[in-house]
């Protein structure tokens, strides 16, 4: 399927009434038939688009369903390659299980597998991760950056700048990144990032970026056991957010700022990074599998590791820990 015409097509029909859409002039420029044009405007309205149609003048949106399809967001895409290619699937176990295979498949750059709910949704540590069916944005992208399997840790924390950049255009909320990979407002968890990785023992096949962001929920959306600690956009603005639009601004920054890391190294990042995090110059308890002890958060390394100081003085840089601000 030709998603370029059909996004096309929706970009375009949002122009409104005033403004329709004539499809033998999209079927002229794509070098499509008018009825392969027609096709989609069928296969729209079967996704749930109302679409209306001027005698002789074209097509126009009337009103758009709440999903993540892909002709949905990449509408607003501004990207090169992130989410030009693009599967979507109703439900499944984890993004993340089907991005591996993907990848293994030979998935090119910026792929992405976005689900309206996951039965299994896995954070680090195989902690489970809530997906509400369409409510959030559930994806996994599947990028093939320049870099050694030592760099990609940061890509973690890449991954959080850009999400933070796309709330901040897109909504009133503040944003706060709890290292390494939490997305908090007003102290509550609004998205998880869990990076994983398809490597040779020198060189990066894949970093799998997987993005769990709560959008639309009501608190009872929630599993009891995180309504105290977790929010989405919709509590945090008291109205709803459109998922594609959100889905694409994140691609957005995100393919910007993994370039600007592949290009220019960390110091770019470190700089962004450290400008919304929310544990510096706090007193940190940190938990690692090995045990907890209590620091003085100072910033992070050039290779992304949080650098704490320690109450004798001396410094330590942490690799993978869980942090809480005390
Ligand atoms: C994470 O792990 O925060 C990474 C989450 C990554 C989820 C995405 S969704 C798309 C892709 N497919 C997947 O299967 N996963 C990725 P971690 O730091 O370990 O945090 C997990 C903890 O967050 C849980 O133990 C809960 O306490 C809490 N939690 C679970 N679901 C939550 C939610 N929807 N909102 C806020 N907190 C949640």
């Amino acid at each position: 399927m030709n998603t370029n015409v059909k996004s096309e097509l929706l970009k375009r029909m949002s122009a409104g009434k005033d403004n329709p859409v004539s499809g033998q002039q999209i079927a002229d420029e794509y070098g499509v038939s008018r009825t392969a044009v027609w096709k989609y405007v069928k296969e729209l309205e079967s996704e749930g688009y109302e679409i209306g149609t001027i005698r002789k003048r074209g097509y126009y949106l009337i009103s758009s369903p709440d999903t993540v399809a892909p002709s949905a967001i990449q509408q607003f895409l501004q990207t090169e390659n992130y989410g030009r290619s693009m599967r979507h699937v109703e439900t499944c176990p984890s993004t993340q299980i089907l991005a591996h295979e993907e990848a293994q498949n030979g998935a090119p750059n910026g792929t992405v597998i976005i689900a309206d709910e996951q039965t299994a949704g896995k954070g680090r540590l195989s902690r489970p991760w809530s997906s509400a069916a369409g409510k959030g944005i559930w994806m996994s992208v599947i990028t093939r950056p320049e870099l050694t399997p030592q760099q990609a840790p940061q890509m973690t924390l890449v991954a959080a700048v850009a999400i933070v950049r796309a709330i901040e255009e897109l909504t009133e909320v503040t944003p706060a990144i709890k290292w390494p990979n939490d997305i908090l407002v007003n102290g509550r968890k609004l998205t998880g990032i869990l990076t994983e990785l398809q490597a040779d023992p020198d060189r990066v096949k894949a970093i799998i970026l997987g993005i769990g962001m709560n959008v639309n929920q009501q608190l009872e959306d929630f599993p009891e056991e995180i309504r105290a600690i977790a929010t989405s956009l919709c509590i945090e603005e008291g109205q709803p957010l459109s998922r594609p639009k959100l889905a694409a601004k994140v691609l957005d920054y995100l393919e910007l700022y993994v370039a600007l890391y592949v290009k220019k190294g960390f110091a770019p990042i470190k700089i962004l990074w450290e400008s919304y995090a929310d544990s510096i110059g706090k007193r940190v308890r940190i938990s690692t599998l090995q045990d907890t002890y209590e620091a003085t958060a100072k910033g992070i390394s050039e290779d992304g590791r949080l650098e704490v100081v320690l109450d004798d003085g001396s410094i330590r840089g942490i690799y993978s820990a869980d942090i809480h601000i005390i």
